[in-house]
């Protein structure tokens, strides 16, 4: 396939790296200027910027382009652009700018990455971004939650210069930038490039597909994956590279080649698809392939998708001409053992058999270490994705419980502990309520502020002790919802996680009164006392409810035992 519009290599770069005269210059003067520690996110952008591959971006967009683009993906003059690059600070550090300020950009060590001189500075509706650039507001959306509630609520807008690009330890041979990437087809020959953007370890689908778009297009093939942020959840860039790099030698020598893209992506569909072939193209691509639900989040919790399936192809292929990449549109691929081979689902003649695995299947052979079969994958994929998928017998894993002071807590995490420890295999770690505020939380109070500092705090550790292969038995009250649920997303993250609610009424509670503090809290002697007077949010997502009124200490462990073997975390019977 040739295609007159597409112009090979195409576009200017824009190199935001100032030369060493200027770098002098500005590191002289930068005592002077306010600093900002750039954020996970900010330091993706700010690589992206830099390097080029937002040509023809030259800084954070300014209030005039964002809203330009916010609402028509373009830049105020006109240029397609359609995801907002946007540079966000607290309310206090935006009240000490002005126009014409210099900031400097640091990462997490104190470097100085570059300078921005700032233009404008503002106070977005978020809502109505998330409105109009991801078309919901609905914060199940990972760019929604961003949005709404980790970025900061001020923008600043204005022109970068480089200092240095963020410094990287693993796999530098493959990063390569715009110009680099150019200039390597340049010295090869090789006038059109076929890429595939990826956040997932490649399987023989994804192979099959990439072989036949680069027959198709006569085009290279360029593996480009992204290895920025990602959708919270996916498969670590370290395995995911180490499978991208194993793969290259199922390829005809020459014809592909892999390189790594430091993006965060925003899982933004539509509109992230064409932001996708704009930064291709500025990598000298000309052809990118998109498939069903590119760059979607998948559905909410409700099942509705936040995207139509082949919404990103429609929005790419309309601008496809301006752009001068062309889409490679692509369906499903699937197996179809009477033909040993693969295929695309609309090419499969009526009642024949297919197979597939979806990703869910897949995670779920690795974790309970079952086969996988050939047909699906290659050896060499499964060892690598092996080495960092252990089977749920092997993992760590973290029992959070919560409830009321004198639910039983206690004295159930410390039986349960003790079955544990008699079944060996792995360290078992108590985080009972009073340990944790004598050693780790000493001087916390019961605000809400500090109650949901030492949630936190206690979820960090367990989540250490699980990703290390422990067990974290945790049993603080944990009255607020919030940082329960923020630890459920980071310990699952790196192992297992069960919430268990024990949930004796406060009428109970209250009457045994172990520690008598009850009664003091209803004489007004211990203020903010969960139950009496703070309040205690019952959790709607515990894995186990205990209700201790109708069990002993011992039958509760032997429950959460159970339910520990029939998850397949403890292998014997108990
Ligand atoms: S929290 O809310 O999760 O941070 O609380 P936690 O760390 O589990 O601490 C609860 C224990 O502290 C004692 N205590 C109080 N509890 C609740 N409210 C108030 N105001 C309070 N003041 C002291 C109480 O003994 C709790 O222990 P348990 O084992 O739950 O009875």
């Amino acid at each position: 396939m040739s295609d007159n519009l597409i112009e090979p290599h195409g576009g200017t770069l824009v190199d935001l790296i100032v030369d060493d005269g200027r770098a002098a210059e500005l590191k002289g003067e930068s005592r002077d200027f306010a600093s900002w520690d750039l954020t996970p996110r900010q330091m993706n952008d700010i690589e992206l910027l830099m390097n080029g591959s937002f040509s023809p971006l030259t800084g954070f967009l300014g209030k005039a382009d964002y809203e330009s683009v916010r609402d028509d993906m373009r830049l105020a003059d006109g240029t397609l652009w359609p995801m907002p690059i946007t540079l966000d600070v607290t309310e206090e550090f935006a009240a000490g700018l002005s126009s014409g300020d210099k900031v400097a950009l640091r990462d997490p060590e104190g470097v100085m990455l570059a300078v921005i001189t700032v233009s404008d500075v503002w106070e977005p509706d978020r809502a109505e971004e998330a409105e109009k650039v991801f078309g919901t507001t609905n914060t199940e959306h990972p760019a929604v939650a961003y949005l709404m509630g980790i970025g900061n609520s001020h923008y600043v807008g204005g022109t970068v210069e480089g200092l240095q690009a963020p410094t990287h330890y693993d796999f530098r041979e493959l990063r390569k930038t715009p110009a680099e990437l150019r200039s390597e087809f340049d010295a090869a020959g090789i006038t059109d490039v076929v890429a595939f953007q990826t956040r997932n370890p490649m399987h023989r689908a994804h192979v099959e597909l990439t072989m036949r778009a680069a027959a198709e297009t006569g085009a290279h093939l360029l593996i480009h994956p992204v290895v920025g942020m990602t959708k919270p959840g996916d498969v670590d860039h370290y395995t995911r590279v180490r499978v991208y790099k194993a793969l290259m030698g199922r390829y005809a020598e020459g014809s592909a080649s892999v390189s790594l893209l430091g993006l965060a992506m925003r899982m933004g569909g539509p509109r992230e698809a064409v932001w996708h072939a704009l930064i291709r193209k500025n990598h000298g691509v000309n052809y990118f392939i998109v498939g069903r639900d590119h760059a979607g989040p998948g559905s909410d919790s409700q099942g509705t998708p936040f995207y139509g399936p082949y919404d990103a192809q429609e929005l790419v292929i309309s601008f496809e001409e301006e752009m001068g990449v062309k889409l490679v549109p692509f369906k499903l691929m699937v197996f179809v053992p009477s033909q040993d081979s693969y295929m695309p689902i609309d090419e499969v003649p009526d009642g024949t058999e297919f197979l597939s695995i979806s990703g869910t299947e897949l995670r779920q052979k690795l974790a309970d270490g079952s086969e996988i079969p050939g047909w699906f994958t290659y050896p060499e994929v499964v060892t690598e994705l092996r080495k960092t998928s252990r089977a749920r017998k092997d993992q760590g894993f973290t029992v959070f419980f919560t409830g009321l002071s004198g639910s039983g807590k206690s004295t159930i995490a410390n039986a349960l502990m003790v079955k544990l420890l008699e079944l060996g295999g792995r360290s078992v770690t108590l985080l009972d309520g009073d340990i944790v505020r004598t050693n780790l939380s000493k001087g916390l109070g019961f605000s809400k502020e500090d109650r949901d500092t030492n949630i936190t705090r206690i979820g960090y550790v367990a989540s250490e002790i699980t990703k290390a292969g422990g067990i974290a038995v945790c049993a603080p009250i944990a009255p607020y919802a919030g940082p329960r649920d923020a630890n459920r997303e980071g310990i699952s993250a790196v192992g297992g996680y069960a919430l268990v609610y024990i949930a004796t009424p406060l009428e109970v509670c209250e009457q045994r009164d172990r520690k008598g503090l009850y009664a003091k809290a209803r004489a007004g002697i211990i203020k903010e006392f969960t139950g009496i007077s703070d309040p205690y949010e019952v959790p709607t997502d515990a894995e186990i409810i205990i209700q201790t009124t109708e069990m002993s200490p011992d039958e509760a462990a032997t429950t959460i035992m159970n339910y520990l073997v029939d998850e397949g975390y403890l292998e014997t019977e108990v």
